[in-house]
Parts: structure tokens; C-alpha cells; sequence
């Protein structure tokens, strides 16, 4: 080191140093220290001090750019935070936060400068060694890692032959062409859903597929992605978070939580262990794992007994004035009375006329409107409607509801009544209260169980639109251009169950067989496993849920199917049904894409164009592609575009003839033109601006307004119209509902705390009620294993970067208390095996006093290589599925992607855990 520092003693440099942070440099270079303002007069004491500082123009460098532009990352973190790039020779070499969205709301701050580490540091990852460069194809084995780098014609039109091949073998609709949540911008997206639909290919619900579902939210209101963003937070004066861990999981968003404590916000955590959310909670509540139903009914309970709920909001919001029959405990419906009487017509009893009236604003009503209109409905007591003796749903509600007590339920939830009372009165008498779910919920059991009880006590007490409620961060801001891409005119792909559908193809059924004891199973959950694989089978047959059997191929984007899904042979059992083909499409080479046939490499954030919202904040980001691709990689618009045109090219010259595909007719002679909207999409530019200008809620002229600031507003959406958003408000959901009594999307048109179908009914769960999930005591292993997401990667995207690595352990690790490492011979750093009759994996082990001793945890999505011996996290995960879920013939219990199908689980296996000796 040449400069004078290197030359400087060690005595001298103390004293420098103490100097300094004492403010005691009183020349008159120095500066003051509790000012950001150097004292005058200032002279330059570095040039004197310093006089080699050629150094510093390696950072100088670092602003030495030809070409600026703009993005965001396409993964699913929700964060959509936009970046300025700086390029030099296509390379980049500096990227910022942009910093520059609005202010929305003069007495909220803004949502600057959002970001998270990874994002910060996507400019190094990008040219890391595991980005894939060129196209590949598999020459040995498959996974045995020998490629052949070959060139995209000859891809392109290999993959198009087998395509042909494959169809004329077996018929359409035999490949999986999923594009996953890798690729949640909308080019990307359309790219992958519109190949899909001019092939016929089947798309699985990239939701439920992943386990975010939230199915309690979907019954009790009729569409889970009606939401709010993240700045309503800041008014709040309650907030619960339940299975929500923000500070790690919403990195650029949980500044409003802990900011609406400056406005006296009482902001809750329930969790079983001591994560970084709770931290910063004013009341941790360390409830035992899996018994979250309990404590809710419990918070219900106490609202009821005590009164502290509004009677005039449970009228005329929800389904709770609906009459049952005592004979069958169906409602009473308007079929029962009437020879010609439809069956999704329901009544109240009025108090005022003292007879039955049909109640406003269901699914057959020609009452558009929740209003009642002088009517009366009772919630309590008992009365006859044509020689049929009935009861207000609230007295089954009420009645399941007086089940628990905080007494009666602290011993499955170790929570003390009083604060079960505590809590439920300040959320019953906060202004606005919020119930902010994770998705860790949705990956439980009971979550559906969890989120119904969730929202009943939120409607008890009138929490919805500007006064709170239900909280689940996923929507969909604007997206309708999306939606006019993914799907060409008369085109549909088949799109199936995602939970459901992994678990089927993925023979998850015999995991949870080998691993649940079924006789516990059904004490603990309510069934076996042979009731659970007669209830699948039969939402299956009776086209209730939609799973397309058979599949022999698969094409997959964005999608790291072999680290995110469960059980120790699901990757081989996948691999076995692509038997034909599996095509990986990704920015890396991921632990999926080992295993393909042909690599294909996809632009990253950088490098191709795009545009994207997301639920929390309300601004577009434009991806303006700033960077030059690296190696041969292509943005996914194109690749599809490529592979297409070499099938149409293929198909003409194999001389395939258009075909009758059920009601859809397809011909692919002419697919490339189809997908290119006869020759104006030809790239991912031209779709981007195609989204902007098909999206209602943009002007035009937007897409050159968003090329040069990186960034849209959105203040119109369409598909968030019951939002009612304005432009200087956060958004607020089911204001149309709350404020103008528009119906909800409900069979009833209400809040739905009652649903009569017979699967429900069989299963004891017509009202809201609580449910244990599987767990360790469910199977004959002590621990649970619950895999949350971690700070340092979004799922497997940036897991092994190496600065992310630098600021952990640099291998997978699991968490283990220190009371159970000390039973278990475990030492901090040491190597442990994580084991159960499924399977097992080796990982280092970090002591942490934050979680319990009859857990283990670990956050999800290491890839499977970083493991010793291959064998990733989810190879001693067993899942199953939530019966309820299956239904799919009920009002709007019916296959909706996104919003109602069977969740994939996750969070609730027993393990054991053991020293691995060195
Ligand atoms: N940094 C980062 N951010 C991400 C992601 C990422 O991978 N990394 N992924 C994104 C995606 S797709 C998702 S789905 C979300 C997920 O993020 P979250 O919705 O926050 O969900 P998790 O991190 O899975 O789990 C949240 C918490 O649930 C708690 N929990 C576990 N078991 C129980 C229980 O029995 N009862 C209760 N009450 N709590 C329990 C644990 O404390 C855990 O920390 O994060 C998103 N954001
Ligand atoms: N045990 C356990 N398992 C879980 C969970 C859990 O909590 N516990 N969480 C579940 C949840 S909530 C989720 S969301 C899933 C996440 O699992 P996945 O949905 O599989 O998400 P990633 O691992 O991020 O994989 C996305 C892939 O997209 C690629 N990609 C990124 N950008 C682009 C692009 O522009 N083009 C293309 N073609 N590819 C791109 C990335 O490189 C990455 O390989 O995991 C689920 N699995
Ligand atoms: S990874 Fe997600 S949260 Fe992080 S900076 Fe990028 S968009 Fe934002
Ligand atoms: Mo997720």
C-alpha cells in the first residue's frame, strides 16, 4: 500500500482515531461532528495527507456509463422496486434505487427508495458463474451435468419437431408449459401463458401452486385478491401479523408498520418463535405451532360474550341472517319453497314485517345491491317458513363460536386468557384494524380454517374497506393488457389446480402415507389418509377440480420445480412423466434446469424489456433493458416467439392440418403468426408498449412517459374497481362493498360465514371453526419442521451469490434451539442430520434462543446442490391437501385460478435431528 495510511504506526493511528471520534480535531480543517456541515474555513487535508490517490478513480469508474435505463426484478417478492442502471459497453456497472415515485399521500410517507440487498446487488449476480450463456443440450444422463452448447436454430427447431412428435403421438394437451413465479412481470408472463394457449398446453395455478392460496379469504369473500397496499398500514391504530414476518419477507414495505407506531399503532406478532418481525412488535404472541384457529375463535368468542361487536354492520355485510333449515342444516333456499324457485336465492327473517323475505344482492337475486331497504333480518331465535322450521345462521356461528373460550383453548395454544381478552377488545375498538396474513398460512392445514376465523372477526366488528380487515398482500394493480396478451382470440391453455394438480402428478399422496400415522392423522385433523385420497379422487372425477393426467413432456420458465416442491422422490417421479422432454428456460442454471434435455438461456431483470405492478405499491415499473444480454441469452418473448416459428415453419413443412382441440380450434401453420399478432409483437419491446397501451388504466402516451422516468402511476384498475382508488389515497379494499353495498362475489352476495355444501357439512365445518394442522404428533416424529423464506435470496434466486453467502454461513443451515442442540450433542457450526421415513439432509447448525425446542427451522429454497450429497429440504416434507379445497361446486367455491383450488402445504412434518459425527 503506498499511500501515507499504510505507512501511518499503529501508535499513530490510535491516536488519530481517538482523536477523531473524541471531535477533537481542532485545526481548522476539521469537521463538526453533530453537524453534516464541515466547519469552515475547510481546506483540503486529504490532498495533503494523501497524496497517492489514484485509487479512488477505480470508484470514479464505477460512474464512467454510456447508457442509463430502468427496472425492477421480475421475481416473486412483490417488491417491484424500481433501479436505475448504468451501462458501459453493455456491461452494467452501477445500479441505484430510483428513488423518485410520488408522494401519494400528503400525510403518509412516501414509498421511497424501496429496494432489498438482493436487488442491490443483481449488477454481480448477473455474471456469476451459474447464469446460463448459451443454449445447451443434455448429452449424458439426465442430471449427469454433460452439456453441448449448441446454436437456437438448432434448438429452436429440435424442440419444435418433438413438440409435433409428441402431438401426433399421444394427442394435445400432453405438455406442461408452466411458466412460474420466477416471472411475474407482464411480458414474461404473457410470453409464457400465450405459447400455452396456441399450444393447448397445461398451466398450473402459479398460487396455489407455490402455496400462497389463501382459501379462508376466497370462501369468506368471494376473491382473495382484492387488497390493499402496503402505505394503509400507516393509519392504522391495530395491526395482528400472523404468519407474517415483513422485516424479512416485505423489506421495502414494513417501514409503514413500524412507522404507524408513531402514530400510536399497536402493532401484534403471533409466531411460535421470536422472528425478526416480532422483534419489533409492541406484543409478541408465541403461540404453540399449528394452533392458530383456536386463539382466533377464542378472539371471536370474546367479541360476542362481550359485545363488542356491530350488529348493524353483521346484517347488512353478511351471511349470518340467512335462514338454516333445522331439519338438514342446509339454507333455506328459494327451491325449497317455489317448484320454479332457484337455488341461489336465500332469506332473512324480518323483524319488522315478522315474516321471511328474500335477501338482496345473492348470486339469483335481481337485487343488485346489499342494501335492506327497511328490512330487519334477525340474527338469533327460531321460526317456520312454510312448515320449515329455521334459525339465523349467526346461532350456529354463535353457538360453535361459544366452543372457545380463552380458558378453554389456552391449553392447545399456551396463550393466557387475558390477553386473549385484551387483544380482542382492542381490535374490536380500534378504528382501523388490520389482520395481516402471510402466506405461511396458506401452507398450513388449517389455514382455511386460520383465515375464515380471521375474517369473522373482522366482519363481527366491522373492520372492512377504510376501516381495515383481512390483509393478504397479493393482487393484481392494472394488469388487464397482461391479460389480453396471455390469451390470443377463441385460445385458452389448459389451466389446472396448482397444489392439486403438483400433488397428483407428483404422487404426493403415497409420501403422506409412508409418513402420517393415519389413525393420529384423524384424530388430529379430521381424516384419514384413504378418506383424503377418496376426496381428491372425487373432485377430480366430478370436474369439480381440474387436473390434466397423462402429461409426457414439459417446457418449463421460470420455475424451479425440483427445490420448491416436496417430498424425496418427487424429482423423480417428474422426470418419469417428461419422459418424452423437459425444456428448462431460465436465467440460471437452477437445480430444475440440471435435470433438462435443453437449456435455454432467458435476459435477466436487465436485459429484456417488461413492465410490472404488483399489490403493495401502486406504481408500474418499465424495464427498458439498459444491458446487453449476456452470452447468447434471449428475453423469454423471444425464445417462445423462436421455438413457435420454427413450429410453424416445421409444421407446414410436416404438413400438419388445423384440428378441432375440444371447442378450440387450433392450426400450427400459422401459431408464429398468431403469437406475433400477425407480425406487430415480434418482441419484447413491442409487447411491453402493447401492455401499456391495452391496459385501461393507462393514458396515452404512457409508455414513452415511462421509458423516461422507469415508472408509472396507477390510478385507475379496472380489475381493482370495488377499491375505488383515488389518486392521493392508499388503496382500500371492498370500499364499493363497504361504502355503496355493491355484493360481494359470494353465492350470497355476503360476507360468507356459512357454507351448507356436503363436504363441509361431513366435515363438521358449516361456520367457522378451529382445526389443528398435521404436525409432528400427526406423524411419529418429534419436531416440527417449518421451512419459512429468508433475507438473504427470494427463494432460489440469489441463494448462492457470494455476497448474500458472506452475510450468513455460506452453506444450507438449520436453526435448532440450544436446549435441544445441548440433548442432542449439537454444536453451533457443527454438522447435523435432519431425518424422517421419507428421506433426510445434512446442513450446518446455527443455535438460535428464538425458536423452540421441539422445533427445527430453516429457511426454504437452498438449491439442491448446495446440499452435501444433493439431497434439499423438501426431501423429508410431506404434505397433503385440505379437503375443503376440493370443492369446486358451490357458489363461488368453483375452480378460479388464483383465487379458489387447493393449496400446496408445507410447515408441519416431523422430523428428528442428530449430530453428524466429524
Ligand atoms: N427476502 C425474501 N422476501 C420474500 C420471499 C423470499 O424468499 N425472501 N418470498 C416471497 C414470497 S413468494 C412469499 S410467499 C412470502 C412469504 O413470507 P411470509 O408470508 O412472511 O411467510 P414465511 O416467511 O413463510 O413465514 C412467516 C412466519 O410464520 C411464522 N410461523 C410458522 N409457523 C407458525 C404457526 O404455527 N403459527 C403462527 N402464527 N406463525 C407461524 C414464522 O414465525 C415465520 O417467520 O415472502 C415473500 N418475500
Ligand atoms: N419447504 C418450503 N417450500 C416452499 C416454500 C416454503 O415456505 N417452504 N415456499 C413456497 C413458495 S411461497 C414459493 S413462492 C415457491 C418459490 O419457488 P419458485 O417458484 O420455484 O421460485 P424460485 O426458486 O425463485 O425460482 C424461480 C426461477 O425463475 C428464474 N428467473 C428469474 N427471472 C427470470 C426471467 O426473467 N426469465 C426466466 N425464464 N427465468 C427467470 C430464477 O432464476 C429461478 O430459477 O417455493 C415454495 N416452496
Ligand atoms: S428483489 Fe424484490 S424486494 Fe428486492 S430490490 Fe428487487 S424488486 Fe425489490
Ligand atoms: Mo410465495
Amino acid at each position: 500500500m503506498g499511500s501515507k495510511l499504510g505507512k501511518m504506526d499503529r501508535r499513530q493511528f490510535v491516536k488519530w482515531g481517538s482523536a477523531v471520534s473524541a471531535g477533537m480535531v481542532a485545526s481548522n480543517n476539521s469537521w463538526g461532528l453533530s453537524s453534516l456541515k464541515p466547519m469552515e474555513p475547510l481546506t483540503d487535508t486529504l490532498s495533503k495527507d494523501y497524496p497517492y490517490r489514484g485509487w479512488e478513480d477505480i470508484y470514479r469508474q464505477e460512474y464512467e456509463y454510456d447508457s442509463v435505463g430502468y427496472a425492477a426484478h421480475c421475481v416473486n417478492c412483490h417488491g417491484n422496486c424500481a433501479f436505475k442502471v448504468l451501462v458501459k459497453d453493455g456491461i452494467v456497472v452501477r445500479e441505484e434505487q430510483l428513488a423518485q415515485y410520488p408522494q401519494i399521500d400528503s400525510r403518509i410517507p412516501d414509498t421511497n427508495p424501496r429496494g432489498c440487498q438482493k436487488g442491490a446487488i443483481h449488477s454481480q449476480a448477473m455474471y456469476e458463474p451459474d447464469r446460463l450463456r448459451y443454449p445447451m443440450k443434455r448429452v449424458g444422463e439426465r442430471g449427469e451435468s454433460k452439456w453441448q452448447r449448441i446454436s437456437w436454430d438448432q434448438a429452436a427447431t429440435e424442440i419444435a419437431d418433438k413438440i409435433l412428435d409428441i402431438h401426433e403421438q399421444y394427442g394435445p394437451g400432453k405438455i406442461l408449459t408452466h411458466t412460474g413465479t420466477g416471472a411475474l412481470s407482464g411480458a414474461r408472463l404473457a410470453a409464457g401463458v400465450r405459447f400455452a394457449a396456441l399450444l393447448g398446453g397445461v398451466i398450473e395455478d402459479q398460487m396455489t401452486d407455490v402455496g400462497d392460496g389463501q382459501s379462508g379469504q376466497t370462501l369468506a369473500t368471494g376473491d382473495c385478491l382484492q387488497n390493499f397496499t402496503s402505505d394503509a398500514w400507516f393509519d392504522a391504530d391495530y395491526i395482528i401479523n400472523s404468519f407474517h414476518n415483513p422485516v424479512m419477507t416485505r423489506i421495502p414495505d414494513a417501514h409503514y408498520m413500524t412507522e404507524a407506531k408513531y402514530n400510536g399503532c399497536r402493532v401484534v406478532s403471533v409466531s411460535p418463535d421470536y422472528n425478526p418481525t416480532a422483534i419489533r412488535s409492541d406484543l409478541w404472541i408465541n403461540i404453540n405451532p399449528g394452533a392458530d384457529p383456536f386463539m382466533y375463535m377464542a378472539m371471536v368468542q370474546v367479541i360476542l360474550a362481550e359485545n363488542l361487536w356491530d350488529a348493524a354492520f353483521v346484517k347488512e355485510k353478511t351471511d349470518l341472517t340467512l335462514l338454516v333449515r333445522n331439519d338438514n342444516d342446509k339454507l333455506l333456499r328459494q327451491s325449497d319453497l317455489q317448484a320454479d324457485g332457484k337455488a341461489d336465492v336465500f332469506y332473512m327473517w324480518d323483524q319488522a314485517s315478522g315474516k321471511a323475505v328474500t335477501a338482496p344482492g345473492s348470486m339469483g337475486s335481481d337485487v343488485k345491491s346489499l342494501s335492506l331497504n327497511g328490512i330487519d333480518p334477525a340474527l338469533e331465535g327460531e321460526f317456520e317458513v312454510d312448515g320449515i322450521a329455521v334459525k339465523p345462521a349467526f346461532v350456529h356461528m354463535r353457538a360453535e363460536a361459544n366452543n372457545y373460550t380463552p380458558e378453554s383453548t389456552e391449553e392447545k395454544t399456551g396463550v393466557h386468557p387475558s390477553i386473549v381478552r385484551d387483544e380482542a377488545r382492542r381490535f374490536a375498538k380500534a378504528k382501523k384494524a388490520f389482520v395481516v396474513s402471510g402466506f405461511a398460512s396458506a401452507k398450513m392445514l388449517n389455514g382455511i380454517y386460520i383465515q375464515w376465523a380471521q375474517v369473522l372477526m373482522c366482519s363481527l366488528t366491522g373492520h372492512l374497506g377504510e376501516r381495515g380487515g383481512y390483509f393478504s398482500p397479493y393482487s393484481m394493480l392494472s394488469q388487464e393488457g397482461v391479460f389480453g396478451l396471455c390469451f390470443p382470440k377463441g385460445k385458452m391453455p389448459r389451466f389446472e389446480c396448482g397444489g392439486l394438480g403438483e400433488y397428483v402428478h407428483g404422487r404426493k399422496i403415497d409420501d403422506a402415507r409412508k409418513h402420517y400415522n393415519s389413525d393420529k392423522l384423524k384424530q388430529r385433523a379430521g381424516f384419514t389418509i384413504d378418506e383424503l385420497d377418496e376426496i381428491i379422487r372425487h373432485s377430480i372425477e366430478s370436474r369439480q377440480m381440474p387436473v390434466y393426467e397423462g402429461i409426457k413432456a414439459g417446457i418449463l420458465t421460470a420455475d424451479n420445480k425440483f427445490v420448491r416442491n416436496k417430498g424425496p422422490e418427487y424429482r423423480e417421479r417428474m422426470l418419469k412423466l417428461f419422459e418424452e422432454l423437459l425444456v428448462v428456460i431460465d436465467i440460471r442454471l437452477n437445480s430444475t434446469a440440471q435435470f433438462a434435455d435443453y437449456v435455454l438461456p432467458a435476459a435477466a431483470h436487465y436485459e429484456a424489456w417488461d413492465v410490472r405492478t404488483t399489490p403493495l405499491h401502486r406504481h408500474a415499473n418499465l424495464f427498458t433493458a439498459p444491458a446487453k444480454p449476456v452470452g447468447e441469452s434471449k428475453s423469454d418473448w423471444n425464445i417462445k416467439g423462436l421455438i413457435l416459428q420454427k413450429l410453424q415453419q416445421r409444421a407446414q413443412e410436416r404438413n400438419f392440418q388445423a384440428f378441432e382441440d375440444g371447442p378450440i380450434k387450433r392450426d400450427f401453420t400459422t401459431i408464429y403468426d398468431e403469437y406475433t399478432l400477425q407480425g406487430t409483437v415480434t418482441d419484447d419491446k413491442a409487447a411491453t408498449r402493447w401492455i401499456i397501451e391495452h391496459t385501461p388504466g393507462f393514458k396515452p402516451g404512457d409508455f414513452e412517459r415511462g421509458v423516461e422516468q422507469g415508472f408509472l402511476v396507477v390510478n385507475n384498475s379496472p380489475l381493482q374497481a370495488d377499491c375505488k382508488i383515488e389518486p392521493n389515497k392508499p388503496i382500500h379494499s371492498w370500499r364499493a362493498q363497504d361504502e355503496d353495498n355493491k355484493p360481494f362475489p359470494t353465492l350470497s352476495g355476503r360476507l360468507t360465514f356459512y357454507c351448507d355444501h356436503e363436504l363441509f357439512q361431513r366435515l363438521d365445518s358449516c361456520v367457522p371453526t378451529a382445526r389443528w394442522n398435521s404436525g409432528p404428533e400427526a406423524s411419529d416424529y418429534p419436531y416440527t419442521f417449518y421451512t419459512p423464506h429468508t433475507r438473504w435470496a427470494i427463494h432460489s434466486s440469489w441463494r448462492s451469490n457470494k455476497y448474500m453467502q458472506r452475510l450468513q454461513r455460506g452453506e444450507p443451515f438449520v436453526y435448532v434451539s440450544p436446549k435441544l442442540a445441548a440433548e442432542k450433542g449439537i454444536v453451533d457450526g457443527g454438522q447435523v442430520r435432519v431425518f424422517n421415513g421419507l428421506g433426510e439432509f445434512q446442513a450446518q447448525a446455527k443455535l438460535m434462543p428464538g425458536i423452540r425446542d421441539n422445533q427445527v427451522m430453516m429457511e426454504h429454497a437452498w438449491e439442491r446442490h448446495q446440499f452435501k450429497g444433493g439431497q434439499g429440504l423438501n426431501s423429508v416434507v410431506a404434505t397433503l391437501i385440505q379437503p375443503l379445497e376440493t370443492v369446486g361446486n358451490w357458489g363461488h367455491l368453483k375452480f378460479e385460478l388464483y383465487k379458489w383450488n387447493p393449496n400446496s402445504l408445507a410447515n408441519e412434518t416431523g422430523v428428528d435431528i442428530e449430530a453428524v459425527q466429524a
